[in-house]
Order: C-alpha cells, then structure tokens, then sequence
C-alpha cells in the first residue's frame, strides 16, 4: 500500500534527487530512471545518482546518460527519492550527503530494509523495486511512456532473473504485461541482460572449468580462480558472476562452489545449491545471502580455504535439518 502523496509532494518541491546503491544492477538503474523520467515529464528537475559508475551492459537504457557519479553542488532542503537500498550504507559514499534533503522518501523491496526514511514504503512481496514504481506512478496516473517501461521491464527481468527465480509472482507478471504493451521487445531487453558477455568473460569460463573439481559422492562440484587469471584478459571480479551456476546446474550435483583466491590470500566463495541451505553455511564463514545463493568472504591459504568450507559442506549434506523446507 502507497501511504504516502507524491501528487501533493511534487507541488511542493522542483528539484528531485533519486539515489540508489552502489554496484548498481537493473533493478537499481532501470527503477531510478524511470521514475526520473516520469518527473521530468511532470516539469521537475530530477537527477540520477549512483556512488558507482553504471555498467556498460545498460547503455542502451534510455536516460541513462543522465545518470551521475558524481554528487551536484545541490541547494537544501530538497527532496530525494532513494530507490532499491536496504539500508544507508548501501549508498556508498553518498550515504554522507543525504542530510541536505529536506525530505527521504524510502522505496524498497528488500525485507532487511531499515525504514531510514522520513517516508517508507517497503513491500517484500514484490520482486522488483521496479514493480513498486510502475505501481507509483500508474496510482498516481503519472504517464508511462515507452522509454519509463523500458527501464521498468528492465528492473523487473534483472532482479527476476528473466522471470525464473521464486520471487515472480503473478501481479510480476501483470506489470510485465502492461509493459510489454507499451511495445517492449522482451527478446531484446533478454539478450542485452542476460545472453550477452564480453570476450574476456567466455575466455575466463574456460580457462575457469578447466579448474573444475567433485567430492567423492558427486554432490558437491567447485572451481578455483586465481586473480591471475583475470588479469589474464583485463577480467573484472564482476565477470565471474554466475560461473558457479554452471556447477549447481550438474545434475548429480547438490551445491556449486566457486572459490575466487586473490592475490592477498583472501578467498570469496560463492555458493549455489537445488536444496540445501547454503545460507547458513555461508554465515558459518562470517558471510550471508540467501537460501540458495550465498557467499562469504575467508582470509586464509587457498587450499586451507577450500578445505575448511567443503567441511562444512559436507556436514550439511549430512544432516537433514539442512534442507530448506520445500512447500
Ligand atoms: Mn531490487
């Protein structure tokens, strides 16, 4: 439910900032300018900001020009709008300059999210803070033109994984609908989102399986990458998103691991798993996430590393109570 009058808020103020997290994803990019554009068509003044620099995946996201990472010499007492952000700390380094606005209005779809604004609308049933925007602006029949459903299809398809991952939900799908309405090409937004990679990142893939390995029983499948193997192709850290995928997609295979050994014996280790709780096993390491997607961060010798998580991975495996209960 929308508890807040953004009619009555846009007749009060004319300078509008939207700020999200930093490493910004679709949902994060694609909720921020379409809510941008869509003030602007109401004669606002609104800015795009982000700490980090946007990826270059999402050139093709209309208004995505406009979106800064620097912060603008801004008068007070304006109003910001901070989209997709659990809490403050998720803005980065612009997190110090919000006690210039006047007034936060706080839009989320996280269930961890802190309520840190002076007005918070926070609703974990959606999948995407994207849905929470066309929900804003169509209530509030504020025009949805073709360049604000692109970037609102774009939110929803990014944090929905093309709508595969639980959180799709039928009112997903609705807004979808209505989006694609307004003449979005879903192959195309697809493609560009999820098909897509640079060179260096199929380069790094290979020479990634090539480092695949299995416990006896089969169930568990993990890979090691050596920072020198980024730098092999110019890679960044960011490419080696959704390799582990590929060792839990194994059909013998349980949970994926994938191990990212840097240069100063810090490990990252991403886990992916069909059932059990790879949360908890990430949270055994100091880490979090979600059921089947977690990852946690260990400073130790790579393979004292590797040796101490399939430990615990394989005591999981050994215990009942670590699978997610399944409805
Ligand atoms: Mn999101």
């Amino acid at each position: 439910m929308i508890d807040f009058n953004i009619l009555a808020l846009l007749d009060k103020y004319d300078n509008i900032t939207i700020l999200t997290h930093i490493r910004p994803d679709g949902d994060a990019i694609g909720s921020s300018l379409a809510l941008g554009i869509a003030l602007q068509q109401r004669g606002k003044k609104a800015k795009m900001l982000c700490s980090d620099k946007i990826p270059s995946k999402y050139s093709f996201l209309p208004g995505i020009e406009e979106f800064q990472d620097l912060f603008p010499e801004e008068e007070e007492g304006s109003l910001a709008f901070i989209l997709d952000c659990s809490d403050l700390d998720r803005l980065g380094w612009m997190k110090e300059k919000v006690l210039k606005f006047e007034k936060i209005i706080n839009i989320d779809h996280h269930i961890t999210n802190d309520k840190f604004g002076d007005v918070n609308w926070v609703d974990s049933s959606a999948a995407s803070t994207g849905e929470l925007v066309f929900q804003l602006l169509q209530e509030n029949n504020l025009e949805i033109n073709y360049e604000i459903s692109l970037n609102l299809y774009v939110a929803i398809s990014s944090d929905t994984g093309s709508f595969k991952y639980e959180n799709t939900t039928p009112q997903t799908m609705r807004i979808a609908g209505a989006l694609l309405e307004k003449g979005i090409n879903p192959s195309i937004v697809s493609q560009k989102l999820f098909d897509e990679y640079p060179l260096s990142t199929i380069l790094l893939l290979r020479d990634s399986l090539a480092t695949l390995e299995f416990d006896p029983s089969g169930k568990i499948a993990w890979m090691n990458v050596q920072e020198e193997m980024l730098r092999k192709y110019d890679a960044k850290p960011a490419e080696l998103d959704g390799f582990v995928n590929y060792l839990k997609n194994i059909e013998e295979v349980e949970v994926g691991v994938l191990f990212y050994h840097t240069d100063n014996e810090e490990t990252k280790v991403g886990f992916r798993s069909k059932n059990i709780d790879v949360a908890s096993i990430a949270q055994t390491f100091g880490g979090g996430g979600h059921p089947r997607a977690s990852g946690c961060t260990v400073s130790d010798k790579p393979q004292e590393v590797v040796k101490r998580v399939l430990e615990v991975i394989n005591n999981c495996l050994n215990e009942n109570s670590a699978l997610i209960n399944t409805k």
